[in-house]
């Protein structure tokens, strides 16, 4: 059986561990619990072609970033990285999180959510910077956990490009 190991990467309080409830169980809840080191979840993916497992490391979220543990990217193949759309400020921390886990082991396909995007009345980013993003090539989701609004989406493209 394929596995591929994908990091879920970003701020404190984005929505990390409920993207991953929600892709994995269908579920939400609106209650905090911070993740505390790292919690492992699994999720099979039918692609056209084949099907693969994802190994879904969810990291404890980070706004401190020299506190940011970069050995547990090791073994990933792609990166989920969270903004949470209603504090942009989300955005430079989901992107220097990247690039130290770049810096550690090597450029590998990511996509990037702006989560929460049921919060319409209080949504920080803008449809040109989510555009710019998209110019350069990059595969962006706007995402709800809430709803599960393209939740599936991101994830199942991550996995074609892990699998490609
Ligand atoms: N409205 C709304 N709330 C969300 C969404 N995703 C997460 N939340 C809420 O945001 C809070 C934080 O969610 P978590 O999934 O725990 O965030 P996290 O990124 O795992 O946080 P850490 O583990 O502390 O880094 C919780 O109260 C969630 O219910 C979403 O899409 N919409
Ligand atoms: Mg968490």
């Amino acid at each position: 059986m394929l596995q591929k190991k994908i990091c879920m990467l970003g701020g404190f309080s984005v929505g990390k561990t409920s993207l991953v409830r929600r892709f994995v169980q269908s579920i939400f809840s609106d209650t905090y619990l911070t993740t505390v080191g790292v919690k492992i979840d699994k999720k099979s993916v039918a692609l056209p072609n084949r099907t693969v497992d994802l190994i879904l490391w969810d990291l404890a979220g980070e706004d401190d970033i020299g506190s940011f543990r970069v050995s547990n990217v090791r073994g990933a193949t792609g990166l989920v990285l969270v903004a949470d759309g209603t504090r942009a400020a989300t955005l430079a921390v989901a992107l220097t999180l990247r690039e130290r886990a770049e810096a550690e082991f090597g450029a590998m396909p990511f996509v990037l959510l702006f989560n929460k995007s049921d919060l319409g009345d209080r949504w920080q980013i803008s449809d040109s910077e989510i555009g710019e993003f998209r110019q350069r090539g990059w595969q962006v989701y706007l995402t709800s956990a809430l709803s599960g609004e393209h939740v599936d989406d991101a994830f199942h493209q991550l996995a074609s490009m892990v699998t490609e």
